[in-house]
């Protein structure tokens, strides 16, 4: 399933005057119009190949058919967003869900579709079939060196074929924790992960980089080996400048202050990536923006004010940035368009922040001024210049608008199958 320039061109041209409305309102109002949209033109979010099917929980999965059967399809659909948005240009594997088999003949499809390899995440939080010793009291930080060393090499084994599919960073997210007070020597779980992250980092190319995903808890609830930021920051201080904390906004306990941690990751340099989803009560998973778009725009404006030469330019090589949710109730695809979206107007929002000013009301105290200053910013409706970069570009003035008048989904179903389901959680 693709759709075709013509798609495009025909659909962008019934809606562009209403458009042009909308984008000559834009341009009059905002002066920094322009740069934005170049901004918005260089901004690509990784999708994650776990996130094209639909998602379960502990009590059900309700799937609504035409889910890819397998990682070309996979890479089909990452296609079929990127076409639509021009901001979908890369996909993140996950393995052992999305070995690929043939990864020259992989690389090449993905190289069709303008798609480039993200990050490629490992998981030793759950068993699978073969595999000699269980991750049940976790895998890193376990009391078995066997169960350690199966964990490594895994790791390592996730690096190569990162490497063959021309990816540059590993995300490692470990389940590792306790659920009984007791159950865990915390200094001893700790330093058994830390020598196993070290010898996975051992076998890191040079280019190449090492996320550490922290989690407040689940599947564990009593203690979590990498639970918040302060533990990520230690594990990737202690192993070297290639090691950075990932940020995933579902992961911290209700009401953390995120776009702190932010500011201070970035401060240390050691902001490797991010993780976009939304919650109301903990790792929710829902679509970003969807419950809190105002901490969520402050999460950009930190992460635009904290560039600074030890931090990579937005755009470029250089933050991984990446939707993790789970779509339990919405057609995936449809949800993934949503949240880029989302991204992409937030984004725009904290651009439109002046920084000028907001630094002149902090240094004379003025909180009024200040908070006038950031939602005067987050209040400025952008979607005419998201839309304006997408049409430069080549996608879609509504990417939704026109998944839904192509009927998409109903020629996935037709083409894959009512019953097709995707690997994943
Ligand atoms: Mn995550």
């Amino acid at each position: 399933m693709s759709i075709s320039k013509n798609d495009i061109e025909g659909f962008n041209g019934k809606n562009s005057s209403q458009h042009q409305l909308k984008l000559a309102y834009a341009l009059s109002t905002i002066e920094q119009s322009e740069e934005v949209i170049n901004k918005l033109i260089d901004f690509q979010i990784a999708i994650p190949s776990w996130a094209l099917g639909t998602g379960g929980t502990r009590f059900g999965r309700f799937a609504g058919g035409g889910e890819p059967r397998s990682l070309e399809e996979k890479i089909a659909d990452v296609g079929l967003l990127h076409a639509l948005n021009q901001s979908s240009g890369a996909i993140s594997l996950h393995i052992p869900w999305d070995i690929p088999q043939n990864p020259g003949a992989i690389k090449a499809l993905a190289g069709q579709y303008g798609l480039k390899f993200d990050a490629v995440n490992s998981n030793t939080f759950q068993d699978q079939p073969n595999q000699e010793f269980s991750y049940k009291f976790g895998s890193l930080q376990h009391v078995d060196r066997g169960v350690r060393k199966q964990a490594i090499e895994h790791n390592i084994e996730v690096i190569k074929h990162g490497i063959e599919l021309g990816s540059d960073a590993l995300t490692v997210w470990l389940s590792d924790g306790s659920c009984f007070p007791g159950q865990l020597n915390f200094r001893r779980a700790f330093e058994n992960t830390l020598e196993g992250l070290q010898e996975i980092y051992a076998a890191l190319p040079d280019d190449w980089k090492v996320f550490v995903e922290y989690k407040a808890f689940e599947p564990n609830f009593y203690s979590m080996t990498v639970g918040d930021w302060g533990q990520s920051l230690l594990y990737a201080s202690k192993l070297g400048d290639k090691a950075y904390t990932l940020v995933d906004l579902g992961h911290h306990l209700p009401n953390a202050n995120i776009e702190q941690i932010v500011a201070l990751l970035m401060m240390e340099g050691k902001l490797g990536g991010f993780h976009f989803n939304d919650s109301k009560y903990g790792d929710d998973d829902l679509t970003v923006g969807s419950i809190r778009p105002y901490q969520l725009f402050l999460i950009f404006n930190e992460l635009i004010s904290g560039q600074q030469d030890n931090n990579p330019p937005f755009g470029k090589k250089g933050f991984g940035w990446m939707i993790d949710a789970s779509h339990n109730v919405k057609d995936p695809l449809e949800d993934l368009l949503q949240a880029v979206e989302a991204i992409m107007i937030t984004y725009a929002q904290a651009l439109l922040v002046d920084k000028k000013k907001l630094n002149e009301a902090q240094l004379n105290n003025d909180v009024v001024l200040a908070q006038e200053i950031l939602q005067t910013a987050f209040r400025t409706d952008t979607r005419a210049l998201v839309a304006e970069a997408r049409l430069r570009t080549g996608g879609a003035l509504s990417p939704l608008g026109l998944f839904r008048e192509k009927e998409i989904r109903k020629q996935l179903i037709q083409q894959r199958g009512a019953k097709a389901i995707a690997t994943g959680l």
